[in-house]
């Protein structure tokens, strides 16, 4: 029988047979003159580097990134609510809840980042640095992965510092789309690593005691600057904890009547406007408008609420306000309080946060507030005097502040 050196020859190469070919070909190696520094054979000798290692750091960071990614996502959808959305006006403080939980994973998640990118460096050393095509574009989805993962977590941190100065564009967008742009290259990465995560984290795996020791406490140590990460800023959230909290940006008790402040009166040029006797809450619908002074306000039911303000940077705290319920103004204009949508305006006349939308399920719930009152006293001008809107399970951004002026429509 004649041997051939080749398999037989069963069609002419087709272009895409071509292309799959050079896709995977290994490229030409590098002349040994370059492999110096980082780049000779043995750079990097640590033993505490292994895939196991990588592989369970990788899993937790997976974890914590899908938190913060669908909690994220969710304040967003509030923020923003497409037609299909609904966010209910209860339970009261889950806002407070999925919100804490978003930045306390994010602040968390620093030393895993670290950690992880750490056990994984040496890799760009690796000679020679792309093996093939198909090669090359898994790093460089890794390298969108790190950029991503890194855009994310320093951004969020230079948000919650009130830092804006490196930011050069509107952080609550480039957050936005960056996190699914991580999503993204997270899901072809977890796609490229999963065996060798498989293989790394199964039971056959051969590991010298001291390999194993030397891993586990690597792990413990990332683990411990984690919970120190959170125990020190969790506090501005979890009440009990505050007086731990001193690495957060805010103490939920530290501001005027006991309650922090994003946005002063004077920053917000408000000041006169608020402070004017001819101030009025125009509140207008499809049955006709009326005007309310300070007076006509107060002579209105008052109801009394703790509810907290609940910040998208990571900080709540309770506060008990008194003031007119949001679904008695709606009916002073005609509109059924149960099918209603009030378009909230403040006083301000810019900034992002000037106005924002009360659906109907937060109308229609009797905790919603508009309120003259803080633990008894009048608005402090920092807090909204003369009136702010207070809602139940809404994020801080949307509890507007200095209210001029209520649009009324009935909901569809
Ligand atoms: N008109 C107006 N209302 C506003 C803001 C603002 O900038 N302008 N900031 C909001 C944000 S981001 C938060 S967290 C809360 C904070 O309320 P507080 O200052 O009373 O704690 O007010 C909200 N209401
Ligand atoms: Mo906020």
């Amino acid at each position: 029988m004649v041997r051939h050196p080749h398999p037989p020859v069963t069609g002419r190469p087709t272009a895409l047979r071509r292309l799959a070919r050079r896709w995977s070909a290994p490229l030409p190696a590098p002349p040994g003159a370059l492999r110096r520094g980082p780049l000779r054979p043995d750079g990097f000798p640590s033993r505490l580097r292994s895939t196991r290692l990588t592989s369970q750091l990788g899993v937790a960071l997976g974890v914590a990134f899908a938190v913060c990614f669908l909690t994220g996502l969710l304040s967003h959808l509030i923020q923003h609510p497409p037609g299909w959305f609904r966010w209910p006006a209860r339970p009261v403080g889950l806002y407070r809840f999925t919100q804490g939980l978003h930045v306390a994973t994010g602040l968390a998640t620093v030393p895993l980042l670290g950690a992880k990118l750490w056990s994984v460096y040496h890799h760009l050393f690796r000679w020679p640095p792309i093996r093939s095509i198909a090669h090359a574009v898994e790093r460089a989805s890794v390298a969108v992965l790190v950029a991503a993962a890194l855009f994310q977590v320093v951004g969020g941190i230079l948000n919650i510092a009130r830092w804006y100065g490196p930011m050069p564009f509107f952080f609550t967008a480039g957050h936005y789309w960056v996190g699914w742009l991580a999503v993204g290259a997270l899901l072809v990465h977890i796609g490229v690593q999963l065996p060798a995560v498989r293989g790394a984290l199964g039971r056959s795996v051969v590991e010298s005691s001291q390999e194993r020791l030397s891993r586990r406490g690597l792990l413990g140590g990332v683990a411990a600057a984690a919970g120190l990460i959170t125990l020190t800023t969790v506090g501005q959230t979890v009440r009990p904890l505050s007086g731990l909290a001193v690495l957060a940006p805010r103490r939920p008790d530290v501001g005027p009547q006991g309650l922090p402040v994003n946005k002063t009166a004077h920053r917000a040029g408000v000041r006169a406007l608020a402070q004017d006797p001819a101030y009025r809450l125009v509140v207008t619908g499809p049955g006709g408008r009326t005007d309310l002074d300070l007076a006509a306000l107060r002579a209105l039911p008052q109801h009394t609420a703790e509810l907290p303000i609940a910040c998208v940077e990571g900080w709540s705290a309770t506060g008990r306000w008194t003031g007119v319920r949001l679904r008695d103004l709606v009916a002073l204009v005609g509109v059924d309080p149960d099918r209603a949508t009030v378009l909230v305006e403040s006083l301000e006349t810019a900034g992002r946060y000037r106005t924002s939308t009360v659906g109907p399920a937060h109308v229609a719930d009797p905790l919603t507030l508009i309120a003259l009152r803080l633990g008894g006293e009048p608005l402090h001008p920092d807090h909204g005097y003369p009136a702010r809107l207070i809602a139940p399970n809404r994020p801080g951004v949307l509890q507007t502040k200095w209210v001029g002026r209520l649009t009324v429509r009935e909901s569809s």
